[in-house]
């Protein structure tokens, strides 16, 4: 089945190349732009809705890529997960069959197991100090750790803080989460953090969460504000605890079999276009951040700040004493 869909493929890629490198005759298209040199069109998978801040960031990527390559690269971004679920498209990336992704470094702890401290609780105290650090020479270091999954980490890109919200009751301390299910993302840190406040973790994909929270499957699910309220969980589960408990970034991707077919000079063009986009990617962060916060307390949210998480910090030692010796030099560079 795969090996079908792979030479379907390839016979594709083909015909769309001889077809541009054809290009119907004409050097010049309707804006004056010359065509006499081959495009290549690649595919961008993201799991969020059109106008979502990492959409926004993958757009600009796009523009950035084509802008760099003088229009020898075009990217096609498939906002709304219609490529599929991120552990699927982490598998497309990996085959080659998607040249290129964004997604949430949490699945990614499968394929390295170094990136994990990126999801560690409580990492992070200063938000600027974490930007430093992940567009600098640390950041370069981590993405470089998926070197030999098949995967190319290129830039992360922001998702603020993840708290919890269930529909059962309003929680603020951790003795609170004792008893609910909570649905996780795929990894074992995911897991563990859940279990060390007492609550049931279960693993899902994100496009099944929110008919889970609906049906009653589960009692709850974590995400930031902005997820909350694209996603519609608000709509079916309005007790949301501000806690930012994690502060796991999304990771703009390639796959390594197209990175191994550019140019030193595109992968340059690449490299500098991901990390260029990033800031227009926090800064529409901040503004849904702020926008769906406000949204969901319009519906009807009930909001339970958290002033001060010591208890909390305290309730996931646990997790500390599980993964702090893998992950310690990692939490030096990241917060030293
Ligand atoms: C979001 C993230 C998605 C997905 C989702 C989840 O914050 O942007 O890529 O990972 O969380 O909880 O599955």
């Amino acid at each position: 089945m795969k090996k079908k869909t792979l030479s379907l493929l390839a016979i594709l890629l083909f015909v769309g190349v001889v077809l541009a490198a054809c290009g119907g005759g004409d050097e010049n298209d309707a804006d004056g732009a010359s065509d006499t040199e081959e495009s290549v069109t690649l595919r961008l998978a993201e799991n969020h809705p059109e106008d979502y801040p990492t959409t926004i960031g993958d757009k600009e990527f796009a523009r950035l890529v084509e802008e760099k390559t003088d229009g020898r690269y075009n990217i096609e971004v498939y906002a709304g997960g219609q490529l599929g679920e991120e552990s699927e498209i982490l598998e497309q990336l990996q085959l080659g069959t998607i040249e290129l992704a964004r997604v949430n470094a949490i699945p990614l702890t499968q394929f390295s197991d170094q990136i994990g401290v990126l999801s560690m609780p409580y990492l992070f105290d200063d938000p600027d100090e974490k930007w430093e650090k992940l567009n600098g020479e640390v950041g370069q270091e981590l993405l470089g750790t998926l070197d030999g999954s098949g995967l190319k980490g290129l830039a992360f890109y922001d998702s603020g803080e993840r708290s919890f919200y269930n529909s059962v009751r309003p929680v603020s301390t951790p003795e609170d989460m004792k008893g609910l299910q909570i649905r996780v993302q795929s990894s074992d840190l995911a897991i563990a953090i859940v279990e060390s406040l007492g609550a049931s973790a279960t693993p899902m994909e994100y496009g099944e969460v929110y008919s889970a929270l609906q049906t009653g499957v589960i009692d709850g699910a974590e995400n930031n504000f902005p997820s909350y309220y694209t996603a519609g969980h608000y709509e079916v589960t309005p007790y949301f605890t501000v806690n930012g408990y994690q502060g796991t970034p999304e990771v703009l991707l390639a796959s390594q079999s197209i990175w191994d077919d550019l140019s030193e000079e595109d992968r340059q063009a690449f490299s500098e276009a991901a990390m260029e986009s990033v800031e227009v990617q926090r800064q529409a962060w901040a503004e849904l951040t702020e926008e769906a916060r406000e949204a969901v307390v319009e519906a009807g949210s009930e909001l339970t700040e958290v002033e001060d998480i010591s208890a909390w910090r305290d309730a996931v030692q646990p997790v500390y004493d599980r993964f702090g010796e893998q992950y310690a030099d990692w939490i030096e560079k990241l917060t030293q």
